[in-house]
């Protein structure tokens, strides 16, 4: 009898938890009206106009590729919107140019108080850029490259110091004159510009690159497999490879093991995801480091760029998000094996200070 009642006590309290965790869940929710799953410090301010009153119809115009990257910032921005009372329209043309062009034109015409496009490609989405801005919509674009950007607002990861941050790791592991492969594709915004670095460091520090190889698809880590084996196969005394996008880098890793040269061949990445975490924190993995944002973070950050500037209150038209280098030792040394574990280990990645107001703080997953 009285371990009857014992047990129903524990389960009592259990429940009584469980339930008090999911109502503070709810009213953090509720008082910031951000989305179920993310948080958010209280805004301490009210909402100032256009946001004081119906939600504020923006159109997120997307080219998203595979990859959890591309999820948890959609997720990211999609909660954000929300705390700042506005309606975001989501298309995502995944890898169809023709399908993000026709997508714009759409957005255009249905005359949105602003548009944010997100990654794509130069010459099919620049002159719609330029008739979505001589139509007077506030445009803000992520990770596009674009040759006119008047009028409009850049934002990006800080893609030179996030490729600077794991190519100084590469040095100080390998040192100058190492041979070296690269595996990445051009054309794409983010991966340029981190070319851009790797082609300076490769003269720098003499850098024997013995393959380049390397490309975008709708199955990219799967895709990068073969061709990163035929690369190992030719040159299997390669000492380190850059691989900056972690759909790549997963397929370079997976490539590396079998090819069974995991204890000879260091690989050094970009992003962070927990699936990424996991390939990793594995016992002997060759991804050795990593440079990354939390992409979450940076899918709200773009919505608070856009809200501060449709408030008059952004002060100027290029914002960049700062990321971190991490290393398998700051992994193994803080006992990080997932996403949420990192943000309390490198809170930075949180963003919180970025592009924030009191009406507006940021929003995470
Ligand atoms: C195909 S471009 C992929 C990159 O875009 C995002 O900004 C991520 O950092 C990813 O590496």
């Amino acid at each position: 009898m009285a371990i009857t009642r014992r047990v129903a006590v524990v389960a009592a309290l259990a429940t009584a938890s469980i339930l008090a965790l999911s109502a503070c869940a709810q009213s953090s929710g509720t008082a910031t009206g951000a989305a179920e799953s993310s948080t958010a410090t209280a805004a301490s301010a009210p909402l100032p106009a256009p946001f004081d009153g119906s939600p504020v119809k923006v159109a997120l115009v997307r080219q998203s590729g595979a990859g959890d990257f591309f999820t948890s910032w959609g997720a990211g921005a999609a909660a954000q919107a929300k705390a700042a009372n506005i309606d975001l329209q989501v298309t995502d043309a995944r890898n169809d140019n023709a399908k993000q062009a026709s997508d714009l034109e759409q957005a255009i015409a249905a005359k949105p108080a602003a548009i944010i496009i997100d990654h794509g490609q130069t010459d099919t989405i620049q002159p719609l850029v330029t008739k979505a801005v001589a139509a007077g919509i506030p445009v803000v674009i992520y990770d596009l490259a674009l040759t006119d950007t008047t009028g409009v607002i850049t934002t990006s990861q800080s893609d030179a110091s996030m490729a600077q941050g794991v190519l100084d790791q590469l040095v100080k592991d390998v040192g100058d004159g190492a041979k070296v492969g690269y595996v990445s594709a051009t054309g794409f915004a983010p991966l340029d510009r981190r070319a851009a670095v790797w082609n300076q460091y490769v003269k720098d520090h003499n850098l024997n690159v013995v393959f380049s190889t390397g490309k975008v698809t709708e199955s990219t880590a799967t895709d990068n497999i073969p061709l990163v084996d035929a690369a190992l196969k030719q040159n299997p005394d390669v000492q380190a490879i850059f691989a900056p996008y972690d759909e790549i880098t997963k397929g370079t890793v997976q490539a590396v093991i079998q090819n069974n040269l995991q204890s000879k061949v260091k690989v050094y990445g970009i992003d962070i995801s927990n699936a990424d975490l996991e390939v990793i924190t594995a016992p002997d993995s060759p991804w050795v480091a990593t440079s990354a944002t939390d992409p979450a973070a940076v899918g709200a950050a773009v919505v608070r760029t856009l809200a501060l500037s449709l408030a008059g209150q952004l002060g100027k038209t290029d914002v960049q998000f700062p990321a971190k280098t991490i290393t398998q030792q700051f992994l193994a040394d803080n006992n990080v094996t997932n996403v949420a574990e990192l943000r309390v280990a490198e809170p930075s990645l949180k963003l919180d200070d970025v592009v924030v107001a009191d009406w507006l703080p940021a929003v995470s997953e």
